[in-house]
């Protein structure tokens, strides 16, 4: 199962490390790093509790290899891949699996076994229409090289509809269902090209992978999990 739980228990019973042993185990380098990625939410965000929260509402958390230490241990795995596309010679980009249905404040741990992918919202803030619940702010890693991971606790109810920003014209598109099947990402895709100065829908291959049906809400909330080997190959043609 791809939502497994990974195996890692070295966590308190808050679930998490507080700041400085976090720190003490990333190693001096690597705890620069870990700075740059949360000093905004230590300072800003409502999550940078004295708990040690370490994930932040917009940004999450980079985990810079994938032997460093989780601040919070995930419930929920997603792949990011590439793999040869039948009779083209663009690859397919895509997440694995490409809808999960998770629990309110779940955390979801996006693995990178390939390079440069990112984990963006549909976010006005990012210029496209919204297709996350509202309140929820334009989420975004960076743009994540192989061998990482990021880090992304899910609060708010309702549809998530996420993409990776290099890939999205090629289907790299991934819809999660927080708890219910709500929100304005619940909507169908607009299949319409915006007229200029609008939001931009999700487009090109994204536009039919987030609108196949096995992608949708209702059937997410059914399956758990939905591969993307689930989705019709026509879903996945690219659409140039
Ligand atoms: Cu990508």
């Amino acid at each position: 199962m791809s939502s497994q739980r990974p195996n890692n228990k070295r966590f308190d019973s808050n679930g998490s490390l507080s700041r400085r042993s976090l720190l003490a185990a990333l190693g001096v380098g690597a705890a620069v790093a870990a700075a740059g990625c949360v000093s905004q939410a230590e300072a800003d965000s409502p999550q940078a509790t004295d708990s040690g929260e370490e994930l932040d509402a917009q940004f999450g958390y980079v985990g810079r290899s994938l032997d460093a230490t989780p601040p919070v241990e995930p419930d929920h795995e997603v792949q990011l891949l590439i793999a040869p596309r039948e009779g083209a010679p663009v690859p397919e980009f895509y997440f694995e699996p490409a809808g999960l249905l998770v629990e309110p404040d779940d955390v979801v741990q996006f693995t990178l076994g390939t390079p440069d992918h990112t984990i963006t919202a549909y976010h006005p803030q990012l210029g496209r229409t919204q297709r996350v619940p509202d309140g929820v702010p334009a989420i975004s890693s960076p743009v994540l090289g192989a061998g990482t991971y990021w880090l992304y606790r899910f609060e708010t109810p309702g549809v998530y509809d996420l993409y990776c920003a290099p890939h999205e014209p090629y289907g790299m598109a991934f819809r999660a269902v927080v708890g219910e099947a709500s929100g304005p990402g619940a909507d169908p895709v607009s299949m319409e090209d915006p007229a200029h100065g609008e939001l931009r829908p999700p487009f090109q291959t994204s536009a039919t992978v987030l609108a196949d049906p096995a992608l949708d809400p209702d059937a997410i909330v059914d399956a758990g999990s939905v591969s993307w080997s689930d989705l019709d190959p026509e879903s996945k043609r690219l659409q140039m």
